[in-house]
């Protein structure tokens, strides 16, 4: 039965249900008792297998198909007007020329499948943030996935009511062919199809579909950011929490910054961490003139590999129940799940791969796929902030730029002011990782880490960056990190992870003129005694060796710039060009 009588929602389930003739619709309402059916089906077709109900009470794991494990940003696409729009990093099409191409697709393609129509919301439902969306899907992965990962159902509708402010989407598996794998975006009719896939990033349409690339075109147009950053609060002795957000590229550590567990001696003086988002934040000018920033989501959609009771507990217990686990190991004994470094070695038993063959670890290869992920509810997260349910957002410290550079970039550095911020943000640089198909470990620029999730020309883009910060009396501070730089033998130089506290602890006191700095080329670096080593094993030679700037490593990466900024012409804002020049001439031999 229809759920609402708003007229953009009927038509759009109507549509999609003529073109793609399905053998049903079933209208999400987001009742337990709905979604429970909808666990027995998958598990009877197999799409979901049922783990160990006492050890991970409401768990499933789900295998995807082998060709269909990461975002595709090669057949992602922004069809806004002209290409101008959707700029030189995005791939376009024409909107017309693209429809007429999914519509051959998407014809017959759910055939014989029931569609199912989620109404979906990114943020509290009703708070003045909130921003509601439709993805009708043939998938129940998704449903099941979105039921996580955004608030769902009836409650939605309601909030909707008959506003035609709405981000209509449409999905279908089709038959997962990745040559007809598309991931489309029509930013002016706020629409989004995806064909051909069933993996989280490129069919979760709440998420980077969503939340970054048609809200970063929101944004824009009303005066506002949508940003890849986690949002983590900070509290210190004293008891004041202060937030910063985060941007890192995909799979460079956004969730485990989030999730952070204070060192111990950190713990014992009362320092404490808390979790306000992992992946996304809206962010908006406040009354008071800060940045305030909200999580829309409302699960992880997080990375598998490398999370540890040691790495990050936080992150393990959020998967304790109620969680999709996808393409990771199963022991077969126990109905459990594994992966690489959640123990040194696999457990003994009857396991299987990611991809449901027998396997033991004995011949060299991984048992989860290296971009397996979990879904969990952010309601499981020992360290969930209050705020996360409020939904009302917290003000913005500072913003930290980062990302895998082995040489190059410093283990920290704060810009000189917000254009000069913005800057650094534009040219931030990573080694790629296995969350997008493609080459592992190549070096490209991913600028805000937003590079894949831009919804709009990036140069546009770094203007709006430059005017919100004239909007901004009290900015936050701007500062890049980089917890990935290497030794002559490739091994990472810093700890990471809980130690990346000492960091943030030297961030935020320079936020609160608590702390001075040298002053270097490219902004202000720690005096290496201002960083707290104890208990770290650091010593303070490393950490000098952390922040030296090798100049010609340094010449290369101004190169680099230079080339990456060519593209965008007349486009590029002028002050991003200054800054270029200064940091050219400030290295120039
Ligand atoms: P997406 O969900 O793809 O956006 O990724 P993310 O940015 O949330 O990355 P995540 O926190 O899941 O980390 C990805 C990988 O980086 C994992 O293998 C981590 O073990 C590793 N990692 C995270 N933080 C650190 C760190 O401080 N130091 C080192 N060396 N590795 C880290
Ligand atoms: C990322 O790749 O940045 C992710 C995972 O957070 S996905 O949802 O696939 O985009
Ligand atoms: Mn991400």
């Amino acid at each position: 039965m229809e759920l609402t009588q708003n007229p953009s929602v009927l038509e759009l389930v109507r549509k999609t249900a003529e073109l793609t003739t399905p053998k049903e619709i079933v209208w999400i309402d987001g009742s337990e008792a709905q979604l429970e059916s909808l666990r027995k089906i998958a598990v009877e077709t197999g799409e979901l297998i049922k783990l160990n109900e006492e050890k991970l009470p409401g768990c499933y794991l789900n295998r995807s198909d082998v060709n269909d494990v990461a975002r595709v940003e090669g057949r992602t696409f922004i069809c806004s007007r002209t290409r101008e729009e959707a700029g030189p990093t995005n791939n376009w099409m024409d909107p017309d020329e693209m429809k007429a191409k999914l519509h051959e697709i998407l014809r017959g393609a759910m055939a014989g499948r029931t569609m199912y129509v989620i109404p979906y919301a990114m943020g509290v439902i009703g708070s003045p943030f909130a921003k509601y969306g439709i993805e009708v899907t043939d998938s129940i992965y998704v449903v099941l996935n979105m039921a996580i990962m955004t608030r769902i159902g009836t409650k939605v509708l309601d909030a909707l009511g008959d506003s035609s402010d709405v981000i209509l989407g449409v999905h279908s598996k089709v038959t997962l062919d990745p040559e007809n794998r598309y991931i489309v975006h029509f930013p002016e009719e706020n629409k989004i199809i995806s064909v051909n896939s069933n993996y989280g990033g490129n069919v979760l349409q709440g998420k980077k579909c969503f939340s970054l690339r048609i809200a970063s075109v929101l944004g824009r147009r009303e005066g506002w950011l949508a940003e890849h950053m986690l949002i983590l609060g900070i509290q210190n002795p004293k008891g004041e929490v202060r937030y910063v957000t985060g941007a890192f590229p995909s799979a460079c550590g956004k969730t485990n910054l989030a999730m952070l567990i204070p060192p111990e001696g950190y713990r014992k003086n009362g320092w404490k961490c808390w979790t306000v988002g992992d992946d996304i934040a809206w962010l908006r000018v406040g009354p008071d003139g800060r940045l305030w920033a909200v999580n829309p989501e409302n699960g992880f959609f997080g990375v598998a590999p490398g999370t540890s009771q040691k790495s990050n507990p936080n992150a393990l217990a959020s998967t304790s129940k109620n969680t999709i686990f996808t393409n990771v190991v199963l022991n077969e004994d126990d109905m459990t799940v594994w992966w690489e470094g959640m123990t040194k070695q696999p457990p003994k038993g009857h396991l299987r791969n990611w991809k449901g063959e027998v396997w033991d670890g004995s011949d060299g290869t991984r048992g989860a796929h290296p971009n397996s992920r979990f879904t969990a509810p952010a309601e499981n997260c020992p360290c969930i902030s209050e705020e996360f349910f409020k939904g009302t957002g917290v003000p913005i410290s500072a913003i930290i730029f980062g990302g895998r550079r082995a040489k190059t970039a410093p283990l920290v550095y704060q810009s000189r002011d917000w254009a000069h911020g913005v800057f650094v943000g534009a040219t931030m640089a990573s080694e790629t990782t296995a969350a997008a198909t493609g080459a592992v470990g190549v070096v490209r620029r991913d600028p805000m880490a937003m590079r894949p999730f831009c919804g709009y020309n990036m140069a546009d883009y770094w203007q709006h960056w430059l005017d919100m910060g004239e909007k901004l009396p009290n900015a936050p501070k701007i500062f890049n990190v980089n917890w990935f730089r290497t030794d002559d033998n490739g091994r990472f130089l810093w700890p990471g992870f809980g130690d990346n506290l000492r960091v943030l602890e030297w961030i935020l006191k320079r936020c609160f003129d608590e702390v001075g700095a040298d002053e270097t080329v490219i902004g202000y670096e720690p005096k290496p005694e201002d960083i707290n080593l104890d208990g770290s094993g650091v010593t303070v030679e490393t950490l000098r060796a952390l922040l030296t700037l090798d100049a010609e490593s340094w010449r290369e990466n101004c190169a680099g710039i230079r080339e990456y900024f060519e593209q965008f012409g007349d486009k590029l804002p002028h002050e991003l060009r200054e800054e270029l020049e200064a940091l050219e001439k400030a290295f120039a031999e």
